[in-house]
């Protein structure tokens, strides 16, 4: 997983970070060199002992309600061999993949529509009970942790940095109703599927749908990042990371692409159903991924993505991170059956 664009709760969790093993030391990869230039003392908070994933059942509460998308279904070429992509990440070889028809919403869950979901069944989330999540150093203010992910100095852990408070303690989302919720975790995402009926998309899924019918484009919209200059999604503009930054705008900022999705590259991550592998056959039929793993993949790129050390805003561009695991640059959207 990288740690750049992935920050996991055991990246933070190594004392001293020299023994970091679990891959985030080495992931950081690409041009991180680049921005990563003041190692900071790596002091970490101590793990808080988790309750087992996903607190108590959650009510199905409804059948998939209308607005979602009906993708076709079908055969297309899935993954990318830019040579800008990190082999590590696996995104090629590019090869043939079939999926069934299905539905998958045209933006990302929205602090809103998860507020609705909170208030009708007392969840609380993975970050909440854990009691911290990462949020971009620049938007941090109270409750920093000393803590900071080897090779990715711009993340802090934040204590009481939720899906509410998303910069931490004194924050809050009353102004971005209409933004993706953030500071999910994979659980909290499958459980807020649950709820209102569908389920997260495969990661084939994700990218059918992302692609918008485009067939091997770089992008959602095509082979230009910016067509006649114009901005297509929300990713780092200016210096990373010290050019002032925005963070997260509403889920369905800019033109959708072909299918009418929203936002596929840049704004937030979004966690799909699949847990991470880098190994492909030629040809798929409705592929699920690997039947277990360590971490679930996240597609799209974020607000915090920039050319100069990670341009995973590109369409088959992916990277993972743990289900634990919660940031303020994650979010999700849902599918569900035909
Ligand atoms: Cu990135």
């Amino acid at each position: 997983m990288g740690a750049c664009c992935g920050p996991s709760r055991e990246a933070a969790g190594e004392p001293g970070g020299s023994g970091a093993g679990g891959g985030a030391v080495g992931e950081t990869g690409g041009g991180a060199g680049a921005v990563t230039a003041a190692h900071e003392v790596l002091t970490v908070p101590t793990p808080t002992p988790v309750p087992t994933p996903a607190p108590g059942p959650v009510t199905v509460r409804r059948e998939p309600p209308r607005g979602m998308v009906r993708i076709p279904g079908g055969e297309f070429w899935m993954g990318g061999d830019d040579p800008d992509g990190r082999p590590e990440d696996g995104e090629g070889p590019v090869r043939r993949v079939r999926v069934e028809p299905f539905l998958i919403d045209p933006a990302c869950v929205t602090n809103a529509q998860f507020a609705t979901f909170v208030k009708e069944t007392g969840y609380v989330t993975e970050a909440e009970r854990i009691g911290w999540s990462f949020v971009f150093r620049q938007f941090a203010g109270r409750g920093v942790l000393e803590a900071s992910v080897p090779g990715a100095p711009w993340w802090a852990g934040v204590e009481g940095a939720t899906w509410r408070t998303p910069e931490g303690p004194g924050s809050s989302v009353g102004h971005r109703q209409n933004h993706p919720v953030v500071h999910v975790s994979w659980h909290d995402a499958s459980a807020y599927a649950a709820w209102a009926g569908k389920r997260l998309p495969t990661e084939a899924e994700w990218e059918m749908a992302a692609r918008g019918g485009l067939e091997r484009a770089r992008y959602p919209w095509g082979d230009e990042l910016a067509p006649k200059g114009r901005q297509r999604c929300n990713i780092w503009q200016g210096h990373f990371p010290s050019a002032p930054s925005k963070g997260t705008m509403p889920v369905k900022s800019f033109q959708p692409n072909g299918y009418g999705l929203y936002n596929v590259s840049g704004n937030v991550w979004e966690w799909t159903a699949d847990w991470w592998g880098v190994e492909w056959e030629p040809y798929a039929d409705n592929p699920t991924g690997p039947a277990q793993g360590e971490a679930k993949v996240i597609r799209g790129g974020s607000y915090m993505c920039h050319d100069s050390y990670c341009n995973r805003y590109r369409v088959a561009a992916r990277t993972s991170n743990t289900p634990d695991s919660a940031t303020g640059h994650t979010g999700f959207r849902c599918a569900a059956i035909v």
